[in-house]
């Protein structure tokens, strides 16, 4: 056995790009992995945070690298050791970025814990029209921050002509104050059913990544004219960027078309408030943007600036992901920059009683759930089938009337049926049509995608009837 070469840290930290080759340590163990930088699945960039030091602080952050095929994978790149006379890089050192996060709701079904995701559970989800807080889905991609409502500012750039401004909370109460109704949906919603049909990268979404709840908060359009902005003919972006950040400095951002932020009738807001509360911390206290019908991706929660620029926004959320290709796109053909971003969504709908696998009695079934489209387009009927699609039937809906154009908000569903007599199991799925004529397709694979998103397919539910 050879003892292994030994490195200095500052040797180290001289390896940062490919032409000296990129090295990384964790714990004592140097590491050269140039070659492995391209096949990162979290992407180069996010590697190359960590190019000529410890992995320690970025990997606390994704907790997807504590499992041992990772730790296998490094393994394969290891060129030595550090000098055991210098210190030695300790987790100790490094505080837990997600120490600070809040307190969650015991009900949620967590998905990953460091970023926080989760989603409530069926049984829980379809019980109110208005999802209360504390079970409303969270999605974020880094640490929460604790921000200070005193001290907190919005920080306005407009386009050309326009002047920057500086908003406390208090400014953004002077704005007339606008409440409505919207559905918040992640375009990872329903992907565990995706990845059944084929491996996809991403977490895994049942069928709650989607809430509702009453947004109140001044209307982005007010603001930018604030700042003097006119809507132009040009093309334009507003771009948002989150507090929320790695230890890089790397924040989450996302942008909207100018022309949607500008329309009043397109409703897109500044929100302080959720459920007539301030908005709990999970979800983006003191302010985050609400855009009726779009993406959640878009939605940028701990909102710190907001800016008019020429280009859709640089963060990755924008750019590398929230994107949807066709099925034979794989890793190693992937061109994000040939897809557009995802802004407005497609016809959604999900049972949410009873679920798969569950017996039900004899007699009489009640199926529950939920429909929604993007762009404000209104749910028109939820088809309902006991018989794999044979027959079908259409469920009540409930909840809002939705305004034409407008229907920002779910409209739960649901149908008392009989269950035929003699019958032992029964094939129940639900499809929507929303007010365009748009339909849900009827299986996963034709839109299956590498990210897993856009997971619309028919909803399927097989259940046994107790005899
Ligand atoms: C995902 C390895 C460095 C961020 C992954 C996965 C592997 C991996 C194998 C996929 C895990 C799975 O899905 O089971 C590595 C190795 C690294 C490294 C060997 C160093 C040599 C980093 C750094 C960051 C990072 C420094 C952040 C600054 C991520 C993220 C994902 C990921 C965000 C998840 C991507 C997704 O959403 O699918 N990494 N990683 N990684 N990595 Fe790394
Ligand atoms: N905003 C910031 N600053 N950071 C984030 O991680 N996640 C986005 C969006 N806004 C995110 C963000 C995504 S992908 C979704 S689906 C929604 O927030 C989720 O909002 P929620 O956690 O309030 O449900
Ligand atoms: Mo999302």
């Amino acid at each position: 056995q050879e003892s292994p070469r030994i490195y200095t840290k500052e040797e180290v930290s001289s390896h940062t790009s490919p032409e000296t080759g990129i090295w990384v340590t964790l714990g004592y163990e140097v590491f050269d992995v140039t070659e492995f930088v391209g096949l990162h699945p979290g992407g180069p960039s996010k590697l190359m945070l960590a190019a000529g030091g410890p992995l320690e602080p970025f990997w606390a952050l994704y907790a997807v690298h504590n499992q041992s095929h990772v730790r296998e994978l490094l393994a394969q790149y290891k060129i030595g050791e550090l000098n055991p006379e210098e210190k030695v890089p300790s987790t100790l050192e490094t505080s837990d970025p997600y120490a600070d996060d809040p307190i969650r709701h015991p009900a949620l079904k967590v998905n990953s814990q460091r970023p926080f995701n989760a989603e409530p559970p069926p049984e829980l989800l379809t019980e109110n029209y208005i999802t209360p807080n504390p079970i409303f889905f969270t999605r974020n991609h880094l640490p929460v921050p604790n921000l200070d409502p005193d001290t907190y500012r919005l920080h306005v750039v407009g386009g050309p002509g326009s002047k920057s401004l500086s908003l406390s909370l208090d400014d953004l109460y002077k704005f007339p104050k606008h409440e409505i109704t919207v559905t918040l949906q992640c375009a990872g919603n329903r992907r565990s059913e995706m990845s059944q049909v084929k491996e996809v990268k991403g977490l895994e979404w049942r069928t709650g990544a989607i809430s509702t709840a009453r947004w109140a908060g001044a209307r982005l359009c007010d603001v930018l004219a604030q700042a003097g902005h006119k809507l132009c003919e040009t093309e334009a972006h507003v771009c948002f960027e989150g507090l929320d950040s790695d230890p890089t400095g790397t924040t989450y951002g996302a942008s909207i078309p100018l022309a949607r932020a500008m329309d009043p009738e397109a409703e897109v807001l500044l929100a302080y408030e959720m459920n007539g509360q301030p908005l709990p911390r999970d979800h983006g206290f003191p302010v985050r943007v609400v855009v009726p019908g779009v993406v959640g991706a878009r939605h940028v929660k701990w909102l710190g600036r907001v800016s008019v620029e020429t280009e859709e926004s640089y963060s990755h959320w924008q750019r590398r992901d929230y994107k949807g290709f066709s099925p034979s796109v794989d890793w190693d053909t992937v061109d994000f920059d040939s897809a557009p971003s995802i802004q407005e969504l497609p016809v959604q709908s999900a049972i949410t009683e009873p679920q798969d696998g569950e017996t039900v009695e004899s007699g009489e079934v009640t199926i529950k759930g939920y429909a929604w489209s993007g762009g404000g387009r209104a749910v028109i009927r939820v088809d309902v089938s006991l018989d794999g699609g044979l027959t079908w039937q259409a469920a009540e809906l409930n909840g809002e009337e939705q305004r034409p154009r407008k229907a920002w908000a779910w409209r739960l569903w649901q149908l008392q049926a009989t269950v035929p007599a003699g019958q032992k199991e029964l094939n129940i799925i639900c499809k929507a049509v929303d007010d365009s004529y748009n339909v849900q397709p009827d299986t996963v694979a034709p839109i299956w995608n590498l990210r897993g998103v856009l997971s619309t397919a028919w909803h399927r539910v097989h259940v046994h009837v107790a005899s």
